[in-house]
């Protein structure tokens, strides 16, 4: 709570916490630097290092501010309600941008972490070119596609028309559920039958096996959802690719 701490002296702690560990570089002879990863909210109310501008300005006041850098992530500055790329850019003008976290996510929103250009086509794109133009070479961390561990990176050239596609997403990455929600074809509701004792619960509709019984839960759990890949299919078709 706000009350419990002079926010005064927990940055000067904080300063002398990244001061030590940098002296512990220095003595052990590491080659690394470190790099803030500034985040305005969440799993705390409030965080003192809230925002890129809060990172540089902590960094400038270290015993030995060259070994300390940002690494900005498009969804933490994007939840103070910030432009994305004028951090970077501040960022980049500082020296300090040693990493970069791309994903993406919504104004006003719990720490969404949507893929990189889900949210922010416009953003996302002035993001790269700022990035290009400056010549940055560091580390890029893309998050990953969740549910999906193949998926839509392998089908990025989209064959199909946009409504078969978007009416059944999992046939390239699943294929359990085929045909279930193709226009004209049945319109079945799945229905799981909670709370029985075995875990063989029966499933009806789009869930059922080929002949129409039941499947256990660790067949289904293998299936993938493909729901990223539908968002993406609906990203490429908006943009005209
Ligand atoms: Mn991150």
């Amino acid at each position: 709570v706000l009350a419990a701490k002079p926010p005064v002296d927990a940055l000067e702690r904080y300063r002398e916490a990244l001061s030590s560990l940098c002296g512990y570089v220095f003595d052990q002879g590491y080659e690394l630097r470190f790099a803030l990863e500034p985040k305005p909210n969440e799993p705390r109310g409030d965080s003192f290092v809230s925002t890129v501008g809060h990172a540089l300005a902590l960094i400038d006041r270290l015993e030995h501010p060259e070994l300390v850098g940002v690494n900005p992530e498009v969804a933490h500055e994007t939840m103070a309600g910030l432009s994305f790329c004028h951090a970077v850019a501040l960022a980049l003008w500082a020296g300090k941008l040693f990493h970069i976290d791309l994903n993406s996510q919504r104004i006003g929103r719990f720490d969404q972490d949507l893929r990189f250009g889900q949210e922010d086509l416009k953003e996302a794109f002035l993001l790269v070119r700022l990035l290009e133009e400056a010549g940055y070479t560091g580390p890029r961390h893309f998050r990953r596609p969740r549910a999906e561990s193949r998926g839509y990176e392998g089908g990025v050239g989209i064959r199909r028309r946009l409504h078969e596609d978007v009416s059944d997403p999992g046939r390239e990455s699943a294929g359990a559920h085929r045909g279930s929600n193709r226009p004209g074809g049945p319109r079945r509701r799945r229905r799981v039958h909670a709370g029985r004792a075995d875990d063989r619960p029966v499933l009806h509709g789009c869930c059922a096996g080929a002949a129409g019984g039941a499947v256990r839960l660790d067949t289904l759990a293998q299936r993938e959802y493909a729901n990223e890949r539908l968002d993406q299919i609906i990203v490429e078709r908006l943009l005209g690719a």
